[in-house]
């Protein structure tokens, strides 16, 4: 059900390391035509690890892992192009849809083609607003049920950190932090929040990930959040001022459910001049350096 490129196929074949990329935040995430720029040197950060890139989405219906040129392109321009979270998958697929893949259907798809670790910006999760409209994104459901080690710069500060934390613990979802003890901001190193465990290095994280498989419980995920380094971060002050603003804005254009975190994203990017867009894509880099050297640490030990 899901087509692995010939180069992901023999790194998995041959127990190589590989790297899962999401699609959301190329063609959904970032502005074009940066998107696919970013989206070309996410690869190369994989490869320059020594690791095989599988970035995912679906393609006429097919879910895909491991894009060409020509298919990535289609990702980062093709207009009206979908945000396919799993519950989309299927839909997709029947009606040879071609659509962008969330955290949800990313993790679901790279879980069944056998690749373990996977690279994002900022998962979803618990929006700001919750006790009115009840928006929390699948991410967490999938992340509970799907055995995999996703590396991110915490949750989109956009959204409500301490309520998503408590999701995530209460879904029995691993949070570790990684050389840190406070859960990241996305856009800032800290949100504030604390983590209850840490690692320092790629072979603790295999470790972990062995432990996890050994215990034998539900297939649950692990999260490793990776700041992003304070001399790259926003500005926080910026941050809380043109966050506010943001929220504003959506509750006045009654703009909700798929559309709000790209409409938030969207404004930020606008309303910090691009400062936004370069503290995301450091932070996306930085985990996808580390998941190079997870995926390599975990190919060694298993
Ligand atoms: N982080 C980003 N940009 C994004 C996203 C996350 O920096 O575009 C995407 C991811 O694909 C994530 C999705 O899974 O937003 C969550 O959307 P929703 O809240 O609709 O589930
Ligand atoms: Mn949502």
């Amino acid at each position: 059900m899901i087509e692995r490129s010939d180069e992901v196929a023999s790194a998995l074949a041959e127990g190589r390391p590989v790297v899962a990329l999401e699609s959301t935040i190329i063609s959904h995430g970032l502005p074009q035509p940066r998107n696919l720029q970013v989206a070309a040197e996410l690869e190369e950060i994989v490869r320059a690890g020594g690791a095989v890139p599988a970035t995912i989405a679906v393609l006429d219906g097919v879910p895909r892992a491991g894009l060409t040129k020509d298919e990535l392109e289609r990702v980062a321009t093709e207009p009206g192009l979908r945000k396919l979270g799993f519950r989309d998958l299927a839909p997709a697929a029947a009606l040879r849809v071609s659509g962008a893949t969330t955290v949800s259907a990313t993790a679901f798809l790279a879980a069944r083609a056998g690749i373990r670790v996977f690279a994002t910006g900022g998962l979803g999760g618990v929006h700001r607003g919750w006790t009115e409209v009840q928006d929390e994104s699948a991410d967490l459901d999938t992340l509970s049920r799907t055995r995999i080690t996703v590396v991110c710069a915490g949750v989109k500060s956009i959204l409500d950190v301490p309520a998503t934390l408590q999701r995530l613990e209460t879904r029995q979802v691993t949070v570790v932090g990684y050389r840190t003890d406070w859960f990241p901001g996305f856009y800032l190193h800290s949100s504030g929040e604390p983590v209850d465990w840490r690692i320092e290095s790629p072979a603790e994280a295999a470790a972990l990930m062995h432990a996890q498989d050994n215990l034998g419980g539900p297939e649950t995920a692990l999260i490793i959040a990776n700041p992003i380094n304070v001399n790259n971060q926003l500005d926080p002050s910026l941050h809380d001022r043109v966050l506010a603003e943001a929220l504003t804005a959506a509750e006045t254009a009654g703009v909700t459910g798929q559309a709000i975190t790209p409409f938030l994203l969207d404004h930020l990017v606008r309303a910090t001049k691009g400062a936004s867009l370069e503290a995301n894509l450091s932070a996306v880099q930085g985990n996808v350096r580390l998941a190079t050297e997870i995926a390599t640490s975990w190919s060694r030990k298993s």
